[in-house]
């Protein structure tokens, strides 16, 4: 019987494995996975009791088996997956209608550039797993608790091209409705979707009572099944047990509530068992949906915003294109990534909604660059990217390790084209623009370019591609050379969103070549475009004619309600009106630089920096506030871990400069002082604060011995005694380190009582340094000069 998902009947999965397997004695530490070989009766009996209570599927116990766990255990990765899913199997196969599922979670790697597991090396950690389970029976593939979507782009990757089996794919999200890393469930709903999932949705994060808004979101905006597998709650921690909160009872009753609304596979998270399953069981019998899925919607998402075609002008900013632009040329000859970047960030604040990128030079390797780009504007900005080349190979290169959905511009009428192209589109989950030309040109009619779309999307459909991934550019000819062209384009906008119900693109400024005066031309065009119906201009996001024509549009079709946009941006006499400051027309200064994560940027504001004041008043004046502001946006969330990374990088890459001006400076005298370890405690990774004090301390001549961050107690005692230390300098971060911080000076009372231990870093406060136990706190490295050379 092969698994399949029937949207009449609610798909039951069972619950929890980790809390079951604590229950029967499995400690700490121990890996789950191993206990298929060691103890197969027990993982047995688990789906035995779960199929029992009623489930129709059982995740096979390999949620965490990939190659770095398998290298613990000393066990083959493939002995581990495919062991659990014989079991499965087994267990499955002696009932009726039952199912195993391959169960894959993220790898415990962070993928580049937010950490550094490169792309394809994720897509071949998945990829292991896949093959195991696949050739071991499994009936289907879960993919679930994911928090990246870039990593679940990955898996999902792995499976389709390793195996046929139907997947399913969840992500674990937040109460604030995005995933840790900043996905939003829109994002996810478009990606998997495009990506060929066979049904999303949300597993673990909370309890069902918490998930009930981000469930809400999913059935609004998912077009394939949809799957809720929650918590029974959210974890108490009591006697260093983990204890859930929801009864049998009231997670039943959630999930009868979901399945009313129209999710069709559901499930238990952490802390649920076979009571749980066997009540949701009872609570579904004769429950339907009434639930209508949603229509397909055009769109297209990085991971944390989505953009929809339809609704409102769409701006896709062209900017990143070298054809006629000669500081982009040179740029990219050498490999200039910051002038990109720049150029990305600022037709973002512009406010472009979609970047169109185009790394087209005859003597560059395009496909490397394309991808390059894709990856380094993709960290600093979050707007959807148009790919566009007419290298194939560059286009199936950036739409591979594209983070979300992407536009992939452009594909035609030729044969050539749509046989090279498509294919493309369909296997990485991207929408595409469609060109009206052939083998036969440009047709000089509107009918001719109509004739040519509806071509490209019966294309699109015959592989797969569903019409709304298809938009199409009619292309705007030169109107000094052909002026009976604009006319037609025109009118071939109207025709394909009529006729064929397809969004449109169109290229607006090529109109006004060899003309006086272009912008005239181009906002005209562009208004009466917007007229025929044109859903995104590609244009230049800081043309003020062009974003005037569309504001102005935007009133006078009633899509800017109140004109509250407008008059927020243009009120005021219109003459008075001081020009929108567009930023950065040169360089960024240091907090701008350390904002959108710019290193070379941030090195070069540090320069000019230096020519006016020094080195320590830059460290106090403007790193320190500039990443105490980010650390706001990330606590509030307008900013996500990658950007807190990115920006990180920046500022060390500003300090590492000023490090080695202090460093050569030198200090006052020679004779050392005293000899002090320092080190960030275990479990905090912020140096950049301590990598400060030790550059400062060693210019007053302390001796400085550095452990770095996340360093456990033991190593701090053995170095304060192999180095004969007289001072040992501690910092943490974070409210949950500072036990680790005591833990540390607690063993150096024991161990090392001669040692003085000062402290500091952004938690702390005089009476947490006091509760530490420590003899001094300062509060910055000047402070800690200070105190120490005055003892
Ligand atoms: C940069 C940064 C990061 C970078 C760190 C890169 C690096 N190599 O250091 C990255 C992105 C990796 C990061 C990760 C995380 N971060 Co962080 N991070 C920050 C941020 C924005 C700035 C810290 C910083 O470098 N400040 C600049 C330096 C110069 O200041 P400083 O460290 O305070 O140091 C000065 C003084 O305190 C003192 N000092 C410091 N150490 C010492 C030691 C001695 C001996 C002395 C005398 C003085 C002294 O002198 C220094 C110079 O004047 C802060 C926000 C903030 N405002 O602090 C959040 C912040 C510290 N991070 C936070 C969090 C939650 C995290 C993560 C858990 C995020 C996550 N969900 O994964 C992880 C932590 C992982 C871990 N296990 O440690 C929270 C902590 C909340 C809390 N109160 O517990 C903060 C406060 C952000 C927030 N508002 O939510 N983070």
């Amino acid at each position: 019987m092969t698994f399949r998902i029937n949207e009449n009947e609610t798909i039951i999965f069972d619950g929890a494995m980790g809390t079951m397997l604590q229950k029967r004695g499995l400690k700490r530490g121990e890996i789950p996975e191993l206990l298929n070989l060691t103890s197969p009766e027990i993982i047995r009996s688990i789906h035995d009791e779960y199929f029992d209570a009623g489930c129709d599927v059982v995740s096979a116990n390999t949620f965490g088996a990939n190659r770095y766990k398998a290298e613990k255990t000393g066990r083959s990765l493939a002995d581990l997956v495919s062991s659990a899913v014989e079991i499965a199997k087994k267990a499955a196969s002696c009932r009726k209608k039952k199912y195993a599922a391959l169960d894959i979670g993220p790898c415990g790697r962070v993928l580049q550039p937010t950490g550094d597991l490169p792309f394809e090396e994720a897509v071949e950690v998945f990829s292991e797993i896949v093959r195991a389970g696949s050739k071991a029976g499994a009936d289907l593939i879960l993919l679930e608790t994911f928090t990246d979507l870039y990593e679940l782009k990955a898996a999902l990757i792995a499976v389709k091209e390793n195996s046929n089996l139907p997947v399913l794919a969840t992500m674990s999200f937040e109460e604030n409705g995005t995933s840790f890393f900043g996905a939003t469930v829109e994002s996810m709903t478009l990606t998997l979707q495009a990506l060929g999932a066979d049904a999303l949705g949300v597993n673990c994060s909370l309890g069902p009572k918490q998930l009930v808004p981000i469930v809400e979101r999913l059935l609004r905006a998912s077009s394939i099944p949809v799957m809720v597998q929650p918590n029974a709650g959210l974890p108490l921690f009591e006697n260093g047990e983990a204890r859930y909160d929801v009864t049998p009872e009231e997670f039943a009753d959630h999930i009868k509530k979901f399945a009313e609304e129209g999710a069709v596979i559901v499930g238990g998270c952490c802390g649920t068992d076979p009571g749980y399953i066997r009540l949701v069981k009872e609570r579904l019998k004769g429950v339907t949906s009434l639930r209508k899925r949603p229509p397909l919607r055009t769109g297209v998402c990085s991971p944390s915003r989505s953009v929809f075609f339809g609704d409102d002008t769409v701006i896709i900013g062209e900017r990143l294109n070298p054809t006629g632009k000669k500081a982009l040329q040179a740029a990219l000859r050498v490999k200039d990534m910051d002038h990109v970047l720049k150029e990305a960030i600022r037709q973002q604040e512009q406010g472009a909604h979609i970047l169109d990128v185009n790394m087209g030079l005859p003597d560059i390797d395009e496909p490397e660059m394309l991808k390059k780009a894709v990856i380094e504007i993709q960290s600093v900005v979050d707007l959807p990217l148009q790919l566009d080349s007419s290298d194939p190979n560059a286009l199936e290169k950036a739409a591979r390790v594209y983070n979300g959905k992407p536009l992939i511009n452009s594909v035609n009428g030729k044969k050539v084209s749509l046989q090279k192209i498509l294919p493309i589109v369909k296997k990485y989950g991207a929408a595409v623009l469609g060109l009206t030309l052939d083998d036969d040109g440009i047709p000089s009619s509107a009918e001719g370019r109509l004739r040519i779309a509806r071509n490209i999307m019966e294309e699109a459909q015959k592989i797969g591609i569903p019409k709304e991934d298809v938009l199409i550019d009619c292309l705007v000819m030169t109107v000094s050379a052909q002026q009976e062209q604009a006319a037609e384009t025109l009118k071939a906008v109207r025709m394909v969103r009529e006729e064929l119900g397809l969004k449109t693109v169109l290229g607006v400024s090529n109109v006004s070549f060899g003309l006086p005066s272009r912008p005239i031309i181009n906002r005209t065009m562009l208004t009466m475009a917007l007229m025929q119906g044109l859903d995104a201009p590609i244009m230049n996001p800081g043309d003020e004619g062009m974003r005037e024509a569309i504001a102005a549009f935007r009133v006078l079709m009633g899509k800017d309600p109140q004109a509250a946009g407008f008059i927020a941006e243009y009120s005021g006499s219109y003459e008075m009106q001081p020009k929108k400051e567009v930023v950065m027309e040169g360089s960024f200064d240091l907090p701008q630089a350390i904002k959108h994560g710019l290193k070379r940027e941030a090195e070069k504001a540090t320069e000019s920096l230096l020519l006016k004041m020094g080195p320590l008043e830059i460290i106090e004046n403007e790193i320190i506030p500039s990443l105490d502001s980010i650390g706001k946006e990330y606590e509030s969330q307008t900013i996500f871990l990658p950007q807190l990374i990115k920006s990180a990088e920046a500022a060390k890459a500003s300090f590492e400069l000023l490090r080695r001006i202090i460093s050569k400076e030198g200090s006052a005298g020679s004779e050392v002082r005293a000899k002090m370890v320092i080190a960030t405690v275990q479990g905090d990774i912020h140096d950049i604060g301590k990598n400060i004090v030790k550059v400062i301390m060693e210019n007053y001549n302390f001796r400085m011995i550095d452990l770095g961050k996340d360093v456990p107690p033991e190593k701090v005692v053995e170095a304060v005694k192999e180095n004969s230390a007289e001072i040992v300098g501690l910092s943490a971060l974070m409210t949950t380190t500072v036990s680790s911080m005591k833990t540390t000076i607690d063993l150096l009372r024991k161990e090392c009582p001669w040692v003085k231990v000062i402290v500091g870093g952004a938690v702390l406060t005089d009476s947490l340094a006091e509760y530490v136990g420590a003899d001094h706190y300062a509060k910055d490295a000047m402070q800690a000069v200070r105190i120490l050379s005055s003892k």
